[in-house]
């Protein structure tokens, strides 16, 4: 469950770890349920309430509570895009969080004994409509909210393939390295969130495809993004970021201690 010395140096020097296969065939199934269920539950519970729904850069949201839900940006039928915390919705991915083969590792990369949970976004990347997530940094989102922003790392859970055509994760090799870089000025509401083109190399570019059950550990400066779902298959997953013990969760401000 650990990670090995070198995939610790690697982390470190590129921003990221690949570890494939580390959630068997029967789980992902189990995952993909529990997204399907997550996707129902909220679709009818934003029908039956008055929920708070608004729009940036033209695009769809809906808060429920504590929980965020994006839409999908061209759906016409109410097709999810992302739905964060997603472990207030669905208990499976609130005991995923405290899942050692995912927590040990965290372990190192933070260099803490006990950790919490900042935050766990489900993005379903539906086929055909799911869309691409431009080159960003996750520190800019959080550095608002969190004053150890360095210590907020990523991991997230494929629970289907991934490839270039259903829109794998990708990053740009190193870019943690150079710290928060400059936002685009592009005139979109959330235009400081995406990296500015002149610091994006995309020569540096890793496309990570990868079977169903791997899970890729990222810095919370490195660079990426994803490309739309082509295909006519779901990519699924789950990115979970924790952070030292004794923190408030991002958005429901209670602290959520990983066990
Ligand atoms: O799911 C993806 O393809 C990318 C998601 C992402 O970049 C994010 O949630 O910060």
């Amino acid at each position: 469950m650990l990670l090995t010395d070198s995939e610790q140096s690697q982390y470190r020097s590129r921003g990221f770890v690949v570890k494939d296969c580390v959630f068997s065939e029967r789980e992902c199934a189990s995952f993909r349920e529990g997204a399907q269920r997550a996707e129902a539950r909220l679709l009818g519970r934003i029908l039956e309430s008055a929920a708070i729904e608004y729009r940036l850069d033209g695009n769809r949201f809906v808060d429920l509570d504590d929980v965020t839900v994006q839409f999908e940006h061209t759906s016409v039928n109410n097709r999810l895009r992302v739905v964060e915390p997603v472990n207030e919705v669905e208990p499976l991915f609130d005991r995923l969080l405290d899942d050692p083969r995912l927590c040990e590792p965290m372990r190192q990369i933070v260099s803490c004994e006990h950790l919490a949970l900042w935050t766990a976004k489900l993005n379903f990347k539906h086929p055909r409509v799911g869309s691409g997530f431009g080159w960003h940094q996750d520190a800019p989102y959080w550095m608002h909210d969190s004053e150890h922003v360095e210590k907020l790392p990523n991991v997230m859970v494929l629970f289907d393939d991934a490839n270039a055509d259903n829109g794998c994760f990708r990053v740009i090799d190193g870019s943690h390295r150079a710290g928060c870089l400059p936002g685009c000025e592009d005139g979109r509401q959330l235009q400081g969130f995406y990296t500015h083109p002149d610091c994006v190399d995309e020569s540096a570019q890793v496309l990570i495809e990868a079977p169903a059950g791997s899970a890729i550990f990222f810095d919370p400066y490195i660079v990426h993004g994803s490309g739309a779902n082509l295909s006519d298959l779901p990519r699924r997953a789950i990115i979970i970021t924790y952070q030292p013990a004794g923190f408030t969760a991002l958005k429901s401000g209670r602290v959520r201690e990983i066990r």
